[in-house]
């Protein structure tokens, strides 16, 4: 009897142990997710749009007081959500081969000179759409058709500039993403800038264009690459840096001419700039490339390893700083800011 008791005691305490420690279990669990994407709180789910948008500010220093001080209060306007109300998720993309100029611009005629501000809303940030450009004319087409719906979508207030390289010499991309921050600086105090690739198309609005603490790469996947990031560490493509985070890494290096390692010397940049990487989770952070094959005049940079070791060297003083060029000309037309530049040549 008194031993059976006890054996029934010790199981009884054995019970509650497991009940503790199962308790303590879901309570390090829930933590956890909720901890997992301080960037993108709450999750994208396809639950969570049916739900009114929550706001959530991004604390950079570049975001401008009046923005900041912006209140709910009656009489003011309010400052437009971080996930907007109109977003859909993913977006049937149109890539109409008989699209021309005309008739994008007909189907967007809220867009003036370039820019575009919400209705009814103040925007969090003003953001400056910054693509490099040469002999893409199609690309371009059909990344303005696509891109001007879902940026209203997401009630961004933007302006895009097209940065023209002039000239058949090396393709440099590096150098004209600089050009175009510190043209489009001359214009108006941009918040944040997206570096964007002419031929990559979003696939899903939830992918916001704002910038956020920490620079953000924006291609997690692509059709091509099967939507997974294509190694650790890649930063091409689509990048989102506030005015101060690219202050602070001063920019590109001017000096990767032809394809290929300008993306990596930033990610390098970000690194010794004492920044991190943020990304959107995988399944909104899609785009589609519209084929293509190598540009005659962005041959491939062999150069690149080479430049890539000496980063920690030169960074400070190759970028924003020593960017030298010849500014042709400065269109606004009705759809973007076309920004003409003769780049130079390599120095070496
Ligand atoms: C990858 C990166 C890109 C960049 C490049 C290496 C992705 C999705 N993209 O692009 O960000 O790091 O490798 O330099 O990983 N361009 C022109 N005309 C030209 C040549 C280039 O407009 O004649 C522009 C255009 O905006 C294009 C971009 O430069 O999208 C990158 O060139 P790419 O598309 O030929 O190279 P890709 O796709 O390998
Ligand atoms: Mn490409």
């Amino acid at each position: 009897m008194g031993l059976s008791s006890t054996i029934g005691n010790f199981f009884c305490q054995i019970r509650l142990l497991l009940f503790i420690a199962l308790c303590l279990m879901i309570v390090g669990w829930a933590n956890f997710y909720m901890r997992d994407s301080p960037h993108y709180a709450p999750k994208y789910s396809s639950n969570f749009w049916k739900c009114p948008s929550p706001e959530r500010k991004v604390e950079d220093k570049t975001i401008p007081s009046t923005v900041k001080q912006i209140t709910n209060v009656e009489s003011e306007v309010k400052v437009c959500p971080v996930l907007s109300p109109y977003l859909k998720g993913n977006i049937p993309l149109s890539f109409d081969p008989s699209l021309n100029l005309e008739k994008v611009k007909n189907k967007y005629p809220k867009v003036n000179n370039g820019r575009y501000q919400p209705e009814g809303c103040k925007a969090q940030q003003r953001v400056a759409i910054l693509i490099p450009h040469r002999n893409r004319e199609k690309h371009l087409l059909y990344l303005l058709d696509n891109l001007h719906p879902f940026l209203q979508r997401q009630q961004i207030d933007y302006g895009i500039y097209v940065i023209h390289q002039a000239g058949d010499g090396k393709f440099n991309r590096a150098k004209l993403l600089n050009v175009g921050y510190l043209e489009a600086l001359k214009e108006e105090p941009w918040d944040c800038f997206i570096l964007h690739d002419v031929d990559l198309v979003p696939e899903n609005d939830f992918n916001t264009y704002l910038c956020d603490t920490e620079p953000k790469h924006l291609v997690v996947g692509r059709n091509v690459t099967g939507y997974k990031l294509w190694y650790k560490g890649y930063f091409g493509g689509v990048t989102a840096m506030s005015k101060n985070q690219f202050a602070k890494v001063n920019g590109y290096s001017n000096n990767y001419w032809g394809w290929g390692g300008e993306d990596d010397d930033l990610r390098a940049r970000v690194s010794y700039g004492k920044m991190t990487v943020v990304r959107p989770p995988p399944e909104i952070a899609r785009y589609t490339m519209v084929f293509h094959t190598r540009d005659s005049g962005n041959e491939v940079n062999h150069n690149r390893m080479k430049l890539l070791k000496d980063v920690s060297k030169v960074w400070k003083t190759d970028g924003l700083n020593s960017c030298i060029y010849k500014l042709l000309s400065v269109e606004h037309e009705p759809l973007y800011i076309n920004i003409t530049v003769d780049l130079g040549r390599p120095q070496y």
